[in-house]
């Protein structure tokens, strides 16, 4: 696991995926997700160059064409933990995914898994929660004391987390 690695968002339920853009290569080229889920990998195709218009996996054996300007989307059934390679189809450009067993993710591993999932909301909750400070400080200067104005931003902080991920949870969002 060395370098940099992109997660597979995993969506509800049971299901990842991947979207990568086809450009002198593959971005990402390297792919982390779990084991025993079906992964999509979706590819842009952006660049004209023959070489990329078809790609080849290693597990299952899958070739498929990739129109430019598209989005083509490859269903990878629920594997065992190992290494899916993928290469354009003279073998130039790679890519890889390491799919890695759920019960061996590290903590940091799952946070960031879980993060992965969530980043969008987490955002739009801190920019909700940077809105109400102002006011907080506002209210300290003529009504609350500091330990009060303090508790005040502390639950501003908890409640834009909760509306947020409630809001974005009950949208289905998450693609
Ligand atoms: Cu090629």
């Amino acid at each position: 696991m060395i370098g940099q690695q992109t997660w597979a968002r995993v969506d509800a339920p049971g299901h990842q995926v991947i979207h990568v853009t086809v450009a002198r290569g593959y971005r990402p080229r390297r792919i982390a997700a779990r084991a025993g889920l079906p992964l999509r990998v979706v590819f842009h195709r952006e660049d004209p160059d023959a070489c990329l218009e078809r790609v080849v996996f290693s597990s299952p054996h899958v070739v498929r064409h990739l129109d430019e300007g598209a989005a083509t989307a490859v269903e990878l059934p629920a594997q065992p933990p190992g290494e899916v390679r993928f290469t354009c189809a003279m073998g130039r450009y790679h890519g890889l995914i390491a799919l890695v067993d759920d019960r061996s993710l590290s903590l940091l591993g799952r946070l960031r898994a879980r993060l992965g999932r969530t980043e969008g909301p987490l955002w739009l909750a801190i920019a909700l929660w940077l809105c109400t400070l102002p006011l907080i400080a506002l209210a300290a200067v003529f009504v609350l004391d500091p330990p009060a104005a303090l508790a005040a931003a502390g639950l501003a902080l908890v409640g834009s987390l909760a509306v947020c991920l409630l809001g974005f949870r009950s949208s289905g969002a998450g693609t």
